[in-house]
């Protein structure tokens, strides 16, 4: 049974005198006494139902004029051309089903007239979708992933789930959500950084996963969520040279992908979309600081993980997406491997889109003693990665990945306020439901 013949969005001028069936929501009800307008709306447009009260009978005059805002209704009827109706048709019906009818008053106003606070948007957020500046978001991630798998499978990567739930911390013990698991404690994963790395040593050679991170950081941020996706590669016999190469193609493809194939979602936003230029810069965090303290006046010393304020002079400064390359050792992560003549810098490296952080990667460290050497040197226990570095010891190839947080793509991509948006259902530090 299908309810519909069309969407409003397929519906054209052209088609005059062709009977279609529309399917939707109630958008707007008028009744101008001799003439109502009902207009449908779904995820792909607005349709304007024409009721000449002399022309139809008297119940189904009556009864559009009564249908409450949002009920869900079906129109059959003819597409008529109409220069002065949305989308320049209107359909004049021949029958009006309401499906389903809406209670009043509304718990948001759905239409894009009223601003409503986000929070008030979020706790009815399957009414907020119905937006189409809202939905339009939702229409774009998805496209997004859709290429961004293309683009992976044409690398020839393949993808994998791991585990999301897991014995240990990933990357370095803090910030875990701890779990029931029967008789034993569990957490929820904060990145597959060490399963992907581990199936390196698997010799599955190149892969990708797309899925959930967990992170029980108390942040209050317009960028950070407590749960939050990761598309995230591993890439054997490559260094982290080759995959920032990856990453920036994977970026750029989204972005020509979304230009090329999402008009109707990108006017629904009201968006003036540039797509990123390759190559993207690349800084090392050397340069990066000697330029933040050119520009201001920051107490900034080698070693110090870079503020926001940095990080927002650099974004400012650079105007575009660039690379941060060459970290210092102490900042980053036990597994990226430490350049061999200067160990105090290592090859790890960050995407930054001007607004903020898109991704961090490396090259991993490979050789067994010296991993342990670097989880000892930032004070974990070895014992506790053994699943992990056993598989270090049996023939592991270098290679090199990244993590980019997909919310995080979308926010900046679409110039969104908050990273909420840029979520269906967000998880952050006061939101469980919905
Ligand atoms: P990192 O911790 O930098 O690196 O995370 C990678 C990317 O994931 C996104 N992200 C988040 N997005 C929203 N809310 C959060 N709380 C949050 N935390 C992270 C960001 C970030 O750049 N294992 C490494 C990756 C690697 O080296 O392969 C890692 O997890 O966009």
């Amino acid at each position: 049974m299908i309810l519909r013949t069309h969407y409003t969005g397929d519906v054209t001028p052209e088609i005059d005198g062709t009977e279609v069936t529309l399917a939707g929501f109630a958008h707007e009800i008028r009744n101008l006494g001799g003439i109502a307008f009902l207009v449908l709306r779904d995820r792909k447009g607005f349709a304007q139902i024409t009721l000449v009260k002399k022309l139809v009978d008297k119940a189904t005059f009556k009864k559009v004029a009564g249908i409450s805002r949002e009920s869900v209704v079906q129109v059959r009827g003819m597409v008529k051309a109409e220069a002065k109706a949305p989308g320049g048709f209107e359909i004049l019906p021949t029958e009006v089903q309401v499906l389903n009818a809406a209670e009043v008053p509304l718990p948001m106003d759905p239409t894009e007239k009223v601003e409503c606070e986000l929070d008030t948007r979020l706790d009815s957020r399957f009414m907020d979708i119905r937006r189409p500046c809202v939905l339009a978001a939702f229409e774009i991630e998805s496209a997004v992933l859709r290429v961004l798998r293309d683009y992976f499978y044409r690398q020839g990567i393949t993808e994998v789930f791991t585990p999301k739930i897991v014995a240990a911390a990933t990357e370095g013990g803090t910030d875990l959500f701890p779990i029931s698991y029967f008789e034993r404690e569990a957490f929820l994963n904060q990145s597959p950084q060490l399963y992907k790395q581990m199936l390196m040593g698997a010799g599955m050679d190149r892969v990708f996963e797309i899925g959930p991170i967990f992170r029980a950081e108390e942040h209050d941020t317009r960028r950070h969520l407590n749960e939050a996706i990761s598309i995230d590669i591993e890439v054997s016999f490559a260094d982290d040279k080759d995959v920032m190469d990856i990453l920036e193609g994977a970026v750029v493809s989204a972005y020509q992908y979304v230009a090329e194939n999402c008009s109707r979602q990108l006017a629904a936003l009201n968006l003036d979309f540039q797509v990123p230029k390759a190559p993207f810069k690349r800084i090392t965090y050397t340069e990066a600081l000697e330029l933040a303290k050119e520009g201001r006046n920051v107490p900034m010393q080698w070693g110090d993980d870079l503020d926001t304020e940095t990080e927002r002079f650099l974004g400012e400064t650079i105007g575009e997406h660039y690379f941060l390359t060459d970290w210092p050792s102490s900042i980053k992560p036990y597994y990226t491997l430490p350049y061999e003549d200067r160990p105090e810098i290592c090859r790890g490296f960050d995407l930054m889109h001007p607004r903020m952080e898109l991704a961090s990667g490396a090259q991993r460290v490979h050789d067994h003693a010296m991993l342990v050497e670097r989880i000892r040197g930032k004070g974990l226990d070895p014992s506790g990665f053994e699943f992990y570095l056993k598989a270090f010891r049996y023939g592991m190839p270098p290679h090199a990945g990244w993590g980019l947080g997909l919310s995080r793509l979308i926010m900046t991509m679409l110039k969104l306020e908050n990273i909420r948006d840029a979520v269906i259902f967000p998880r952050d530090r006061r939101r469980l439901v919905p």
